[in-house]
């Protein structure tokens, strides 16, 4: 059988107290199932800025995959999140994992400002909302872990000139995880992310094919 490839598809582990990272149980729950004939191939990145660049390199340090899609915990927000740029920047409002709280620095001294996503966004969140899944195109994804491996990710691609579909997806707390919380923020079911998920990546894989020489949307170059 011809080996069709795979999507990369990350979640992060729990960071700022909680005890789960929805977007890490959205990567496990999918690893290994198929979309369009495609295999996903699931991981957890960590919440550590000295860790994060290496664990990036590491998992794209073989042949390229179809698409990547990276995901995240944006607490607070009300729906799915389609995350359109990463600007090179950090500026944490609570420590990493390993306790650095970074003020005011470039992620990469030397790199662009910024990368667009390579998802199809629009497609993305009419997709979703079609589903009955709230979503939306966000216009930033933050300056912490989250929008680090968004530029680090898309860095990464316009250095090895890989043409596929890759961006970042903030996704809302589950339910499960507010029902603890004092005041309980916006969640979604853990069922309908699980689903999002699917769609977010068949999306990536349906624009691939009919848009085979995509134009690269990287750097402000
Ligand atoms: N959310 C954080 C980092 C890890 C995660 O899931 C963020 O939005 O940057």
């Amino acid at each position: 059988m011809p080996d069709s490839g795979y999507v990369l598809l990350t979640g992060f582990e729990p960071f700022g107290g909680d005890l789960l990272n929805p977007s890490a149980l959205l990567a496990e729950r999918l690893h290994g199932s198929e979309i369009k004939g495609v295999r996903i191939a699931s991981a957890c990145l960590p919440v550590d800025l000295a860790r994060l660049p290496v664990e990036i390199e590491r998992l794209l340090d073989g042949p390229s995959p179809r698409a990547i899609v990276n995901l995240g915990l944006a607490a607070g927000r009300t729906a799915v999140a389609v995350e359109r740029v990463a600007v090179n920047a950090l500026d944490f409002n609570i420590p990493d994992n390993a306790g650095q709280q970074i003020r005011d620095r470039p992620i990469l001294p030397d790199g662009p400002a910024a990368y667009l996503s390579r998802l199809p966004l629009r497609q993305s969140v009419e997709r979703l909302r079609a589903r009955g899944i709230p979503a939306y195109i966000s216009d930033t994804a933050g300056l912490y872990l989250c929008n680090a491996c968004m530029y680090l990710v898309l860095h990464t691609l316009a250095q090895r000139g890989w043409d596929i579909p890759a961006g970042f997806i903030h996704v809302p707390f589950i339910l499960e995880q507010t029902a603890q919380q004092e005041a309980p923020r916006a969640s979604l079911p853990l069922d309908m992310l699980t689903l999002a998920t699917g769609i977010l990546v068949e999306t990536a894989l349906a624009e691939t094919q009919t848009q085979p020489l995509r134009q690269v949307l990287s750097s402000t170059e």
